[in-house]
Order: structure tokens, then sequence, then C-alpha cells
């Protein structure tokens, strides 16, 4: 079995993935598994440049193939933000209701409430490198609803959905979110690899 590594520290990420593509054939590892537990160094001004860099990061220090990927909330209104600040957009440690209470200040009284999730997964294999990208549109709503899910879930409504995805089932968000569509073509991609094998 091929081993790939999912350059993340976080084990639900790891594990959610773990299931998805268990019938690739390829094993995979996290960060720990290969004694990687350092940061990973995220400082590009896109999402597509923080994810390629985690995994060229992975694959040129440790040698492994590696796949990584990076989310981010883009506001129209907001020409963007907080786009790949979204973790750390009211400060280095802030919580999500910190974040969440930041957006909804700097929304107060616009109307354009347009907003995107965009998750970019980047794949290096055997030195190259193949990006996979989820996107989701929606609004964002003045005020919480939901409880489930993380980040800004309770104030992100998809399109098309009455329930925001902290008021969705987890089933349902990673069926229609931005990380499921980009892992779906990730595990397309994997699974062709493998037939071509
Ligand atoms: P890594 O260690 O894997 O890099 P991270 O916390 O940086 O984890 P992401 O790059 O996936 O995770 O996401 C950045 C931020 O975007 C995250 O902290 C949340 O605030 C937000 N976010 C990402 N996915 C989200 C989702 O599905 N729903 C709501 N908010 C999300």
């Amino acid at each position: 079995m091929k081993k790939l590594v999912f350059a993340t520290h976080n084990i639900h990420k790891l594990r959610e993935i773990r299931q998805i593509l268990e019938k690739t054939n390829f094993e995979i590892l996290g960060l720990n598994d290969i004694g990687c537990l350092e940061e990973i160094p995220e400082t590009q001004p896109t999402i597509e440049g923080n994810a390629s860099q985690k995994s060229f990061f992975v694959y040129d220090k440790y040698g492994f193939n590696c796949f990584s990927d990076d989310t981010g909330l883009e506001i129209e209104a907001l020409n963007g933000k907080p786009g790949v600040f979204s973790a750390r957009y009211a400060g280095e440690g802030a919580s999500f209701a910190d974040n969440i209470r930041k957006v909804l200040a700097e929304m107060n009284e616009i109307e354009n409430r347009k907003a995107k999730f965009k998750t970019v997964i980047s794949l290096v294999l055997d030195g190259k490198e193949f990006q996979f990208e989820g996107i989701v549109e929606g609004e964002i709503l003045t005020f919480e609803r939901g409880n489930d899910g993380f980040g800004y879930d309770p104030i992100f409504l998809p399109k098309g959905f009455d329930q925001t995805f902290a008021e969705m089932s987890p089933q349902l968000k990673n069926i229609i979110s931005h990380r499921g569509m980009a892992t779906k073509k990730l595990f397309e991609f994997l699974t062709q690899k493998i037939c071509e094998k």
C-alpha cells in the first residue's frame, strides 16, 4: 500500500479524511506518524499558496508524498476578507467567537451579504503538484444560528438552503461543503491513479 501524508495536526480532520479515502488503497499518515511535531509555516498571501507551501514543506523535508488543505471565508463587501486570515481574523490566538464578532461588526449595515468558502487541496506526488478546489457560495447572516460545526458556520447560510452550516447535520454539510467538494475531487484522482497501476 502506498503511503500518503495528510499535513495536519488536527486529528478530527485526519479521521474524516481517512474514512473518505479508505477505498483508494493509500495508507493515510498524519504528521505525528512521521515524527513531524513542528508547526508548518503558512506565510503565503493566497489559499492556494498556503496549501502548496504546506505540502512541499513535508515533501522536501520528510520525503513523503503528501497533501494538505487550506480554507478561507471570502466576503464580497470586505474585498475577499478574512480570506487567508480566517483563522486569526481578530488577532493571533483569536477564538471562533472573536472572529465572528469582528465580521458581524464590519458587516453592520452592509447590504451586500454575499460570501463564499473556498478550500484548496494541494497534493504533491513524486515532486509534482496537483490542486483540487471546492467552493460554496452563500451569505453572511446578521446574527448567529445553530450550534454544530465550527468557525464561521453559525453565520454562513449556503445558497439554496434555509439552514446555516451550524444548523444542518454534519453529514449534509460534508456533502455540500467546500472541503467536501475538494476532497471528492482528490478521492476521484487517487482512485484513478490506483486503477492506472
Ligand atoms: P490546519 O492546522 O489544518 O491548517 P486551520 O485551523 O488553519 O487548520 P483551515 O485552514 O481549514 O484550518 O481553516 C482556516 C479557518 O477558516 C478556520 O480556523 C475557521 O475559522 C475557518 N473555517 C475553515 N473551514 C470552515 C468551515 O467548514 N466552516 C466554518 N469555518 C471554517
